[in-house]
């Protein structure tokens, strides 16, 4: 008897969706894409994958399915509470995020890191680290390459490293990684999870997904806390801190990377030879050694590629320095915690010698954390976008704070404050999805308007 041919639907026609379904599609399936909006944009897309036998249906505002699927996979920027991701909801069918049903067909051991802050910087660290140790390995998954891509482009891998989000986990099921990281778990995008609870739980999704023989690798803050203890189960686990108080495999000791091995410190790497800089870098080198270990890889081999990695773009990039000024920008720090790091990675000791340009769209955090570094770091808050009114009633008790119309007269105003040996750091600690099409954006205009002014 003929083999029936799969039925797929796609959700979202993003970088996610489209590339779920051109995988879907090399692996025999028939499949349909929908997308709520309809743009120019999004009907070139329809044309491109039309030719390429994809069916795709824009403008989409119906919470039924179209016809009858196998299962449904999801893009993570979908929420519950709208229009597809109630049609996901009420289907009966298998729903897979794009992540899950990339995973299912992917040939490669996947180590797969998450966390609230540094899982960017971690993956690319990670991945540089496997290529100069002689490894082949591709960075994929939330850092912009979606896992479906990588799959459907059949290289010759050694190993995948996924960045995971916490919208990517909402459907995770089949992901099984080899090796799971967790960074760090501090408040953030609640305004799509609802409350930290609920949060947590989606990022110990990827420890559940293990399979028996996989490894966690855990900040030790976090092994502390029941639901993460119960997470991990059985598995193996390998645990990392900065926190001199905390017992773990990889810590920090000495102003260098350590090992502990039968109660014993082995010395691993200076910190003073690599280029990142500040403790939460320190707290993602040794997460990289410690998922190089679970790996079944020798960490000192990743000592030329500590050495040689430079953080990207928008992570505490340094714009110029004008006058003893020197500009930062930092337009990654989407959230309190990693402003928090900004400021204490760019201060000078015993000095509020800092002006913070910070604001963008809220997520629905608390915002009060961040009082005490701004009492200790910085001289003035300058505070524009949607949410500039809320964080200068949480934070005027700790530092000047200054309304700003936008991003321009932000940074007028802080170039007016700016006396020699001052940061002005950008490190927003909110989405900018109000003003901007991202983070990357965001930065770039930051840039732009700094060294336009400078010129002038
Ligand atoms: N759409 C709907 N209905 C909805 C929501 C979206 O129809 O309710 C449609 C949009 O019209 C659009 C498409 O879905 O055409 C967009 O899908 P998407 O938002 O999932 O975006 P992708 O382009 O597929 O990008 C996604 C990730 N985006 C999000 O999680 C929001 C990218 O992470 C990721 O790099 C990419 O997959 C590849 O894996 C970005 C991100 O902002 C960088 N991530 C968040 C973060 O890092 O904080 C989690």
């Amino acid at each position: 008897m003929e083999k029936q041919q799969k039925k797929i639907l796609v959700l979202g026609a993003g970088a996610s969706g489209l590339a779920a379904a051109r995988l879907a599609l090399a692996q025999g399936a028939a499949c349909t894409l929908l997308d709520e909006k309809d743009t120019p944009q999004l009907q070139d897309v329809r044309r491109t994958l039309g030719a390429e036998g994809i069916d795709c249906q824009l403008g989409w505002t119906d919470e039924r399915q179209p016809h009858a699927a196998d299962c449904i996979i999801i893009s993570p920027g979908i929420r519950a509470n709208s229009v597809l991701g109630r049609l996901a909801q009420h289907s009966h069918v298998p729903v897979f995020s794009e992540l899950a049903f990339a995973a299912a067909h992917c040939p490669w051991p996947l180590l797969a890191i998450t966390g609230t802050n540094g899982k960017t910087t971690s993956v690319e660290l990670l991945t540089h680290c496997l290529r100069l140790s002689g490894q082949a390995a591709i960075a994929a998954g939330n850092i912009g390459l979606p896992l479906s891509e990588v799959v459907r482009q059949a290289g010759n891998w050694d190993f995948v490293v996924l960045e995971v989000s916490s919208f990517q986990l909402e459907a995770p099921a089949g992901l099984r990684p080899a090796v799971a990281a967790v960074l760090n778990v501090s408040p953030d995008h609640l305004d799509r999870h609802g409350d930290m609870q609920t949060y947590l739980g989606l990022k110990l999704q990827l420890l559940r997904q293990l399979p028996p023989e996989g490894w966690a690798v855990l900040n030790a803050k976090l092994l502390a806390r029941p639901e993460v203890a119960e997470a991990v189960g059985e598995r193996k686990c390998i645990s990392f801190s900065t926190q001199p108080d905390l017992q773990a495999d990889f810590v920090l000791q000495d102003a260098a990377l350590c090992r502990r091995r039968q109660d014993k410190l082995e010395t691993l790497f200076a910190i003073e030879e690599m280029q990142l800089k500040g403790r939460h870098n320190c707290e993602n080198a040794l997460a990289v050694l410690a998922t190089m270990a679970a790996a079944g890889l020798n960490p000192h081999d990743a000592a030329a590629g500590l050495r040689s990695f430079t953080s990207g773009r928008n992570r505490l990039e340094l714009v110029g320095t004008w006058n003893n000024v020197t500009y930062i920008n930092d337009s990654k720090a989407t959230n309190v915690d990693a402003l928090c790091q900004a400021l204490e990675t760019c201060a000078s000791p015993g000095k509020r010698s800092i002006i913070l340009l910070a604001g963008g769209m809220d997520k629905g955090c608390s915002l009060h954390e961040a009082r005490p570094a701004l009492a200790k770091y910085a001289k003035a808050a300058l505070l524009f976008g949607q949410c500039r009114q809320r964080l200068a009633e949480s934070w005027q008790e700790a530092v000047p704070v200054t309304l700003c119309e936008d991003l321009e007269t932000a940074v007028a105003r802080a170039d007016e404050l700016a006396q020699a040996d001052d940061t002005v750091l950008f490190a927003p600690g909110c989405a900018s999805f109000d003003m901007f099409s991202d983070y990357v954006q965001r930065g770039q205009t930051f840039i732009n308007i700094v060294n336009r002014r400078q010129r002038e």
